[in-house]
This record gives structure tokens, C-alpha cells and sequence, in this order.
């Protein structure tokens, strides 16, 4: 199919669509697409997970669920297991697959290489593939350049904000970026069939690069804030009272000091920069002390507990998952502050108000409705303020590792860059 053709099925929707991965990106991308009149295939690995997809067990909570059930009823958008056959009815191929990183903080490719490995049994000839993956700048072309020669091309980095329910993909702009010309207009055009603002670049390696440097400067500029945080503690002052007054500047950005950096990008896209650097032999001094500061918060409040416990002390540990309000433990700081409690063997319980699998597998105690010696906030959950009466007596120390805690309760309120005594 030549572009004329491919434009003009992306014009009249008529473009057959596969989504390759269905998590926190491709599922929200896949139902939009299918809300919004394409024809939908969304590529699992398994029958089971295919199985687990049409019973409308998904947990995903980066989607809008009615809008789901709606388009999986109606058939606009059908699961199926990734397999050359499967796909090769597919004009245009999106591909959201995780891109995390290996326990030495090195890039895990090994779910694109395997995209790349079935796309390579296909004819690619006239068709356009996308990657919203987020990568090191470059590789988009490496893993599927040769592939595409006979198709089109481009990179689009997601940009979707897990448990924002005022952002959704339908009105984050879109960065898109080409092989070249005909690739970057018929991407452009099939997002703006979808997407309020779709801002085109010049090229792939420019999208790549803009989506590293989106979270590695938020990375860098929590880690700034955590540094001052710790700063603020020595020398008596509320970071939360110098925050919101640094915040009447116009030019400066509220970043908020913690337990840590959790989730799937924050704390892992930057690592693809670190390696990518370190290829070309570019110094980089910046990102790498911002990711040890950030890394060092969960022995912070360690410390903090560590200041107070007496043993025989109970200790209930509030929220594990790496954010307020989601069920994720990916890369969760909260996890690395129970291992550092585990290592010094001082007992404790986790209680979280949304996670309800990963306590067995983590090795983790759920929490009992008690009063606690020591209450330490992990995760800032919306529903903080009742659950911690269940925890909090007027003899309880608080170690507030999210700084969720504004007015005084329990004994004495231990924060990160302030105290409420
Ligand atoms: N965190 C802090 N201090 C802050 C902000 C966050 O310690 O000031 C911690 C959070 O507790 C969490 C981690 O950092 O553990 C990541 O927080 P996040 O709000 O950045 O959450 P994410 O990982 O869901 O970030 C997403 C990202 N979206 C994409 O990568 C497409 C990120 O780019 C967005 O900037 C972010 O949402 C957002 O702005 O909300």
C-alpha cells in the first residue's frame, strides 16, 4: 500500500490498527482508537492474558472502564495473542510495551527485541509502525529501522499520567516523530484523529529525546528537593512553607521532597540517558547524583524510624504502592524502606488501603486495626486522613515519609524537611 492509500485510510478510519502491549499505555490508546471508529486489534502474549481481556478482567486503571466494556462489546477493538499471522492484517502498528530496567539499572530491551523479532517474519511493505515505548534516542531506528525500509516509520513517546483522572490521553499533547516526512504526516495525521494537539518534530531521535528529558528533569528536580529537604532539617525550616513560597516565582516549578521515586518511568527512564552517555562517552555528573539522592531517601526515614524505635515497638507502615492513589509497586521506594527495616530485623506491619495482591509475594504482613507505636507514612493515599485514626493514638510517633500529615496527630509528627510537634 502506498502513503496515499494509508492516508487516506487514516482519514476515513478505515485503517486496520494493532496495539501491541495492553497496560497503563496501550490499553487507554487502543480504546480511544476504537471509541473513536477504528477497527482495533490489541495484542496480548498469551490466551490467557487474551482469555483474561475479553472477560473485562483488566485492572488497568488508566482506562476509562465504560468506555472499555462499550468498544469490547461492540467488537471495535478484539484481543488477540501476538503472532506474525495475527498480524499481518494490520496496517499500522503501535507498539507500548514496557522498557524497564535490569536490577543493575541497565536498559531491559527484551520486550521490543521480541516485537522486532515477529515483525521481522512480516511484510512490512506500505504499512506504519509507531513506538510509544519510551527508549534511549536511536533505538526506535536500531530495533526497526531495516525493518520498515519498504514502510513508514515514527516514534510517539507516551505520555500517560497513571491515577490523573484530570489528564487523559485524549487531551496530553502528543509529540510525533518521523523517519522521515511521510512517516512523521500520516503518524501526525492519525493522532489528530484522536488527540486534541499533535505536536510534530523533525525527527524519531528527537521524540526519543524529549520524552528522556520530560522525566529525567523531574527526576533531577525532586532530587533537588530532597536535598534541600534535608537541608531545611538541620536548619529548623518547613520545606513545605519554602516550597509553596519559592512557588509565588513564575519560572519555578513545585517539586516535593519524600520516601523516594517509584512507578515505571521516573526513576527508570533516566538509567536509558545514564547508558546512553556513557556509549558516547558524554559526561554526565547531574543525573546520576540527582538518581543516588532519590535512591537515598528510603534510608532517610529508615533512619528517622530507627531514631525513635525501642524494641517491642509496634510499627505499621501506611501505602506501598510508588504513588498516591494507584495500586502499583513497581520501582515503589516504600518497598526498599521495608527491606531496610527486614535487614536491621525490626518487626513491623504494612497496611494499604488499595493494594490487595502483592503483601504474599513481597513478604509483607498486612497491618491489624491497631494502635501503632510508630506510624509511618510510605504512600500519601487519599484516604490517609480516616485510615490513620485507625493507627494513630495520642501516643503514637509519626514518621511522615510523604510529608501527607498537616495538622498535629499522635505524640509528635516526624516529617521529611519538617516536624509538627
Ligand atoms: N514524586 C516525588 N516528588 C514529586 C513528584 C513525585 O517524590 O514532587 C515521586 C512520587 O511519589 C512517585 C514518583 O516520584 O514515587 C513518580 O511520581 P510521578 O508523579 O512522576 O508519577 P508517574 O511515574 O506516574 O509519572 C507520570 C509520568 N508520565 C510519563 O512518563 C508518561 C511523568 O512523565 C509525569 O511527569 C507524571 O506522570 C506527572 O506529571 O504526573
Amino acid at each position: 500500500m502506498n502513503q496515499a492509500s494509508l492516508s487516506d485510510k487514516i482519514r476515513l478510519k478505515k485503517a486496520r490498527i494493532g496495539v501491541i502491549g495492553l497496560g497503563y499505555v496501550g490499553l487507554p490508546l487502543a480504546t480511544l482508537l476504537a471509541q473513536k471508529g477504528f477497527k482495533v486489534t490489541g495484542f496480548l502474549r498469551s490466551q490467557k492474558k487474551v482469555e483474561e481481556f475479553a472477560s473485562l478482567k483488566t485492572l488497568i486503571d488508566t482506562v476509562d472502564r465504560r468506555l472499555f466494556k462499550k468498544v469490547i462489546q461492540q467488537k471495535k477493538l478484539v484481543p488477540a495473542v501476538l503472532s506474525p499471522s495475527t498480524l499481518a492484517g494490520q496496517d499500522i502498528v503501535i507498539i507500548c510495551v514496557p522498557t524497564p530496567i535490569t536490577h543493575d539499572k541497565k536498559p531491559d530491551l527484551s520486550a521490543m527485541k521480541s516485537v522486532a523479532s515477529v515483525l521481522r517474519r512480516l511484510d512490512l511493505s506500505g504499512k506504519l509502525v509507531i513506538n510509544e515505548s519510551t527508549v534511549a534516542p536511536g533505538t526506535t531506528k536500531e530495533l526497526f529501522g531495516n525493518l520498515t525500509r519498504q514502510g513508514f516509520l515514527a516514534c510517539s513517546p507516551e505520555r500517560v499520567d497513571p491515577g490523573n483522572r484530570e489528564k487523559s490521553i485524549e487531551t496530553i499533547s502528543k509529540l510525533v516523530g518521523g523517519r522521515d516526512k511521510k512517516s512523521t504526516r500520516l503518524a501526525a495525521n492519525l493522532y489528530r484523529q484522536i488527540i486534541k494537539e499533535v505536536v510534530t518534530v523533525s525527527s524519531m531521535e528527537v521524540a526519543e529525546m524529549a520524552k528522556m528529558l520530560e522525566n529525567t528533569y523531574r527526576a533531577v528536580n525532586i532530587a533537588l528537593a530532597n536535598e534541600f529537604a534535608l537541608l531545611c532539617e538541620k536548619v529548623g525550616i518547613d520545606i513545605l512553607e519554602v516550597i509553596q513560597a519559592a512557588s509565588t516565582k513564575w519560572s519555578y516549578q513545585a517539586h516535593f521532597p519524600g520516601i523516594g521515586v517509584g512507578g515505571h518511568c521516573i526513576p527508570v527512564d533516566p538509567y536509558y540517558l545514564v547508558d546512553l552517555a556513557n556509549k558516547v562517552k558524554s559526561s554526565m555528573t547531574v543525573v546520576p547524583a540527582a538518581l543516588r539522592r532519590n535512591n537515598d531517601m528510603a534510608h532517610v526515614v529508615f533512619e528517622k524510624v530507627k531514631s525513635v524505635y525501642k524494641r517491642g515497638m509496634t510499627i505499621v507502615v501506611y501505602g506501598l504502592t510508588y504513588k498516591r492513589g494507584v495500586d502499583d509497586t513497581r520501582e515503589s521506594p516504600v518497598i526498599a524502606f521495608c527491606e531496610l527495616l527486614k535487614s536491621a530485623s525490626i518487626p513491623f506491619t504494612v497496611y494499604d488501603p488499595i493494594v490487595g495482591k502483592d503483601f504474599d509475594s513481597l513478604g509483607l504482613t498486612r497491618a491489624k486495626r491497631i494502635y501503632a507505636d510508630i506510624f509511618v507514612v510510605g504512600t500519601d493515599h487519599p484516604q490517609i486522613e480516616k485510615d490513620q485514626k485507625d493507627f494513630v493514638s495520642s501516643k503514637t510517633i509519626v514518621i511522615d515519609g510523604r510529608n501527607a500529615i498537616t495538622a498535629k496527630i499522635g505524640s509528635r509528627v516526624i516529617g521529611v524537611g519538617r516536624a509538627i510537634q
